[in-house]
This record gives C-alpha cells, structure tokens and sequence, in this order.
C-alpha cells in the first residue's frame, strides 16, 4: 500500500492556518489541505495518500502553472472535506507540489522527486516538452500521470500504460485549424511560427498539414523560441510575403508580443494558435494590438448544452477561492485528482499497481469538463475542442467541435 502518515500536529497546524487566512486564498499560495515535503518522516496519525502535481509555477508560463496547481488544490480540499475512504479507512489526501519551470530537465528531475517520495499518482505536467520525458519515469515506477494539458500526440503513443491525457490531442487541434483557416476564414496564404518546442513544432506542423490538405497554401515556416522576445526578423520575411493569416505554434506569452510587433509593422493578417495561447493573458499582453475578430484559437476540450453547468459552477469555485478566473485548464486539472481518486475508491487501494487497470477502465466519469473515459492508449475519448475569438476585450466561444 502507498499510504503515508502524517503527524496530528501538522494536521492541526494547517487547520489553524486556514482559520488565520480566512476563506480567500492567493492563487497557488500554500495550500490549506496538507502540503507533503519528500522528506517529511512519518508518524502515526492518519493514513495519508499523497499524489503529485507538477506544473511551471516559475518562468514565463508560471500563470498558467499556477492556475494548474490551484485546480489540483480545489479538487483535494473538497475530497478531504467530503472525506475519503479507501478499503474501509478513512485517508487524508496530500498535495505534492513541484515547479518543472516548462524546462525538460526540471521535469525529469522533479517526476523522480515525486516517484522517490512514493507518491500514488501524478497529475501533470503542463508541457508537452515536461511531460514526455517525465511519462519514462513514471512508466518505469508504474505511478499513474494523468497530464491535464500536454497535447503532443507523443505523450500517449509511447506505450505506458500509466500515461492519461484529459484533453483532446494536437492531431486534433492542428487538423481543425487548419481546416477552419482555409474552409471558414478564407486563408489562402499563411504563414507559420513555431516555438522549437515539443508542443510548438509539433501543433504547427500539424496545422500546415490540414492547411495543404484543404488547399491552402502555406507562404512562409519561420521559427522562434519559447524564451524569444523579439520577432522583427522573422515577421520582417512573413511581412514580405503578404499573408491572409499568420499561425504561431506556441504560448501565450511569447505569442502578446509578437501581436505587438504585427501591429508596430503593420502586418494586418489574422492570427492563430491553439490552446496555449486560448487565454486571458493573451488579451491583457497583446492588449490594443489585438481587434476584434483578428485573433482565433481552441482550448483542447470544451462543454456543451447541459454538461456547461458544471464547469459554470467549477469557475465560479475557483473565482471565489482565488479571486482571479480561470485561466485555461484548472478544471481538466481538478477533474484528474477527482477521477484518479475515484479509482483508488473504487479499487479499494491508493496502490497503482491495484487502482491502475480501474483508472484505465474509468467509463463516462461526470467531470466538470464533461464525461471521460479513456481509449487503450489513455486518450480522452471523443475529446472535444472550443473555437475562440478576442471580442471586446475578451475571448469568446465561437463553437464547440467534436
Ligand atoms: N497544450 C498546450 C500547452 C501545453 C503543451 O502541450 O505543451
């Protein structure tokens, strides 16, 4: 069994803690449910099953990490204050939470942190480019990942078992944007960015796939970086050649900058992405270089018709909580705990070797983000997508498409 124990003084510790702060919390602040550290011993009290969370809460992306974490924090608050009781006994869930800092190297070595600690199960990570070499380690100490996030079609072709995505892949992504560039925005030629990451590359390149296939003409590939801040070089040449759209395979933050410098040089093309820049930090960096109806992207999930309540009412939580919206995938985070927990329930054991093959069979588990299941390589199955603009100020469901 993977139970731990924790000591009834940092119990009530962390009891007393919560009634100091009051009800609101900052975002990704020191959670009130109990927060383990890998080298915290153990000691008699109640069993405690501790499941890792692992997300950039440092560098550019730390916005989107932190809305990550908070989702994870909701999820195990709410689980230990329902109470959860696994074989008969009742556990207390703790939140271990690393900082991969979207680095490669940071996310290999936080997962053998979490896998070293004997974590249950890992939610995370953000990144395509974290996640990937992260899924090795965890295969190999069969510790169940669930990414909320990570949409290169890689992370769930590699065979392990224990790889989980909550969100519809970039396969899917790529090809629907593509298609909608040509079919319904009438782009005729576009020009294409990526940020040389794992998840850049390969959504871009995805993208000019279904943009050729739908009989588009794809004018210009340049490439940038995940860290870049100047693109004078590169939108320079893509100015030169006239397009209707430009795509940007990357992240929110490199992606307001770049508007900034389309609209300094006065390309006046739509512009795309997926869901790394489908956010509202997107609105606020590309602020008055943005009109309306110029920038369209897609979150790689989506709810619709009556399934919409419960994601409503999952935003509103989480403004309640901490005072900020939700940013991109806080509720495909909270929805991972809540269905990897359902499992350990259901399996009669927080051991991955006994809840694994019952997390694998989870069939139409109503999360916020709508029913899940998985495929035999741990894809969402019938994973969804929400077409978005920028109106107003503000993003905007167009469409949601299965
Ligand atoms: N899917 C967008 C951000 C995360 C990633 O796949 O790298």
């Amino acid at each position: 069994m993977q139970f731990k124990v924790k000591s009834t003084l940092t119990v009530l510790a962390a009891a007393v803690a919560l009634v100091a702060c009051g009800k609101k919390e900052e975002a990704a602040a020191p959670a009130a449910a109990p927060v383990a550290s890998a080298a915290a011993p153990a000691a008699a009290g109640p069993s405690v099953v501790r499941i890792g969370h692992v997300g950039p809460i440092s560098g550019a992306i730390a916005h989107l990490g932190k809305d990550n974490e908070n989702g994870a924090r909701l999820a195990i608050e709410e689980l230990n204050t329902e109470g959860v009781v696994i074989d008969g006994k009742k556990v207390t869930l703790e939140l271990m939470a690393e900082d991969d800092a979207a680095d490669p190297k940071q996310g290999t070595a936080v997962a053998q942190k979490l896998v070293d600690a004997k974590v249950s199960g890992v939610v995370g990570h953000l990144n395509s480019g974290t996640t990937i070499p992260a899924s090795k380690i965890y295969s190999d100490a069969g510790i169940p990942q669930l990414s909320p996030s990570a949409t290169n079609p890689k992370y769930t072709r590699q065979g392990f078992k224990t790889a989980f995505r909550m969100v519809a892949d970039d396969t899917q992504l790529g090809g629907t944007l593509g298609k909608y560039a040509v079919g319904t925005l009438k782009g005729k030629s576009i020009a294409v960015i990526d940020d040389r990451t794992a998840y850049g590359q390969g959504l871009a390149e995805e993208f000019a796939k279904a943009v050729e296939s739908a009989g588009g003409n794809v004018v210009a590939k340049e490439f940038t970086t995940d860290k870049s801040t100047d693109f004078n070089s590169i939108l320079t040449t893509i100015k030169g050649k006239k397009p209707d759209i430009v795509f940007f395979g990357g992240m929110d933050a490199v992606a307001g900058p770049m508007l900034k410098q389309m609209k300094a040089l006065g390309i006046k093309a739509k512009f795309m992405g997926g869901d790394g820049i489908c956010t509202g930090e997107l609105v606020k960096l590309g602020g008055d270089a943005i009109s309306d109806d110029q920038v369209y992207c897609a979150e790689a999930g989506g709810v619709e018709g009556e399934d919409k309540v419960g994601m409503d009412e999952f935003r509103a939580k989480y403004k309640a909580k901490f005072n900020i919206d939700v940013q991109l995938y806080a509720p495909y985070v909270y929805d991972a705990v809540k269905v990897m927990v359902a499992a350990m329930v259901k399996a009669n054991s927080s051991d991955p070797v006994k809840y694994l093959p019952v997390l694998a069979a989870t069939t139409d588990y109503k999360g916020v983000s709508g029913p899940i299941s998985f495929d035999e390589k741990g894809d969402i199955k019938n994973g969804a997508l929400t077409l978005k603009t920028i109106r107003g100020g503000k993003l905007e469901t167009m469409a949601v498409i299965r």
